[in-house]
């Protein structure tokens, strides 16, 4: 199986795009040989595998709530809707028992804001599932955000590259831990990981198809606007990242859009290989006497 947030859908995405891709990143999976899974809270219960009327609920809803690990009994107390971020999504995809989670990008270390560090990197640290995205935004201090991932003990593999991927460009011109060039490597280090019984995750960090990347120079110059306007305006804590990505994408206009919708479809196709790998390894292992 395949985890996918639903952030992305409420609070990543303009409508109707938001819809297709969620829809379009689900069928992926299932061509690829996996089952999708989106996960969501509706009327404050946990939604493991939403249903297509159940998507379509929420990419036309305004009121839900971004969901990370501090909203998650918030949302559930009260009875609401909530849409899962990446760190949202991992806890719940562990308590389903599922091991591979695809999305975008993961939330990171603000620029200029050091002390503004997305819940996602601990629960990387915290929470034992696999996270297939495109690195992160440039929004973000990438620098900073792989020393916490380093900090909290999160292996970052490069999938097909040795720099982790600046989600828009391939290259970031920082280094991956392990370059793996097939999911069968991934899925060996997973099962590592799961036999050393540790608590983490491991982010596996696929670079955007080439012929849809973004020029970098078109993407630094949207990000610096969106983050002086940010500054400007005085947006602040779990806002700052939707503010960002609607004005980023605003500025680049349906470039961005199409990137960001082809690094999707791809991200889920390679978790998709990887959940396949691991589940045949799984079943031809023997077990330890
Ligand atoms: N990065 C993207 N698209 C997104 C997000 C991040 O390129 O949609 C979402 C994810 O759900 C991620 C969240 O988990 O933003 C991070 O928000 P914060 O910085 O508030 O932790
Ligand atoms: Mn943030």
């Amino acid at each position: 199986m395949v985890a996918l947030e639903s952030t992305l859908i409420t609070h990543g995405l303009p409508r109707p795009k938001n819809l297709e891709v969620a829809r379009a990143m689900e069928a992926t999976i299932r061509e690829s040989g996996a089952v999708p899974a989106t996960v969501a809270i509706l009327s404050g219960q946990i939604t493991v595998g939403l249903t297509d009327d159940q998507l379509a609920y929420l990419a036309e809803s305004d009121n839900v709530r971004k969901c990370s690990r501090r909203d998650l009994p918030i949302v559930l107390g009260r009875g609401g809707d909530g849409a899962t971020t990446v760190a949202g999504t991992m806890m719940v995809a562990h308590r389903a028992g599922i091991q591979i989670f695809a999305t975008g990008g993961i939330g990171g270390v603000h620029r200029g804001h050091p002390f503004d560090v997305s819940a996602d990197l601990l629960e990387l640290g915290r929470t034992p599932v696999t996270v297939v995205c495109a690195g992160a935004k440039a929004i973000l201090d990438l620098p900073l955000t792989l020393e916490i991932l380093e900090t909290q003990g999160v292996p970052v593999l490069g999938y097909g590259t040795e720099e982790f991927p600046a989600f828009y460009t391939r290259s970031s011109g920082l280094p991956v831990d392990i370059r793996c060039d097939t999911p069968e490597e991934v899925a060996e280090i997973i099962r590592a990981r799961d036999t050393l019984d540790l608590p983490g995750g491991t982010l596996v960090t696929v670079p955007i198809p080439a012929d849809s990347e973004l020029p970098a120079d078109e993407a630094e110059l949207a990000i610096a606007s969106a983050l002086a306007e940010a500054e400007e305006q005085g947006i602040q804590g779990k806002g700052v990242t939707p503010f960002l990505l609607a004005r980023v994408s605003e500025l680049t206009g349906q470039a961005s859009l199409r990137a960001n919708v082809a690094l999707l479809l791809n991200n889920a196709c390679v978790a998709s290989a990887i959940a396949v790998a691991l589940s045949r390894q799984n079943l031809n292992r023997v077990p330890p006497p």
